[in-house]
């Protein structure tokens, strides 16, 4: 079976399991959910009992949920095209440190401010929460700011499946009046760099349902019934 992964819309932080995939170059496939109706959904849950965005259904059937252990699952599988490491490796330990900073600190960081957006609130807790989230991504920000430094790549000289992840959550301060981007050069430029790839352009257009150009794994979307029909077992 070609491997599904379950994308959240609007802007899910799934976006960077896209753009791992096709980077891979492997066939798969691709499951739309939309937030935060289907994602709450009792069959969706069926996939991620957490009801979150991305899931990974396997080729074997079997799911994984989470994005760290899912772009350690592709990156397995992508050590040949130095898009991840062997785990045991400098490199491995490097890059999965990205990732965690990547996965708590910044993806971390936009919580409040969400959290801000999407609630009802008074006033007054509107504005804390918002301006605690604006200090959590302005430091966020400068933290990555300063371990970017002048290598093209977050890892360095090759892009890995960290760079795909962060695409996906730095476009979040579209949402956000919190900081202006180019006041972080650095990032500023792996953002340009990182929107100008076709693998990037690619998952904006699966968004938006706009004609959609592959590198050539994509063998199109499913349906979540479809999917579940090939559900090795209930997720844990
Ligand atoms: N720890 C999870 C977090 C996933 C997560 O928060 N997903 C969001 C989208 S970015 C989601 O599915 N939210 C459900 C909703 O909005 O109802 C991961 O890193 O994959």
């Amino acid at each position: 079976m070609t491997p599904i992964l379950f994308y959240g819309v609007p802007s899910g932080c799934s976006f960077g399991s896209i753009v791992a995939l096709e980077w891979l170059g492997q066939p798969y496939r691709l499951g739309r959910i939309e937030m935060p109706s289907v994602v709450t959904s009792d069959a969706y849950r069926r996939i991620n009992p957490v009801a979150e965005t991305p899931s990974l259904l396997t080729a074997d059937g079997a799911v994984i949920s989470e994005t760290v252990a899912i772009l350690h699952h592709l990156g397995a599988r992508g050590t040949d095209r130095r898009l991840a490491f062997p785990q045991g490796t400098h490199d491995f330990d490097r890059w999965n440190q990205m990732l965690g900073f990547l996965n708590t600190s910044f993806f971390g960081s936009f919580a409040p401010l969400w959290y801000a957006v999407e609630h009802e609130l008074e006033p007054q807790a509107k504005q804390a929460l918002t301006e605690y989230g604006r200090a959590k991504v302005r430091k966020a920000h400068a933290q990555l700011e300063a371990m970017l430094g002048d290598r093209p790549w977050l890892l360095g000289e090759h892009r890995t499946l960290v760079d795909a992840y962060f695409v996906g959550i730095a476009r979040w301060t579209r949402y956000h009046d919190v900081v202006d981007r180019r006041d972080y050069p650095a990032l500023q430029r792996l953002f340009e760099k990182l929107e100008a790839d076709p693998a990037v352009q690619f998952a904006h257009a699966i968004e938006e349902q706009r004609s959609a150009v592959s590198a050539g794994g994509f063998e199109g979307e499913v349906r979540l019934e479809e999917a579940l029909a090939s559900l090795r077992r209930p997720a844990a």
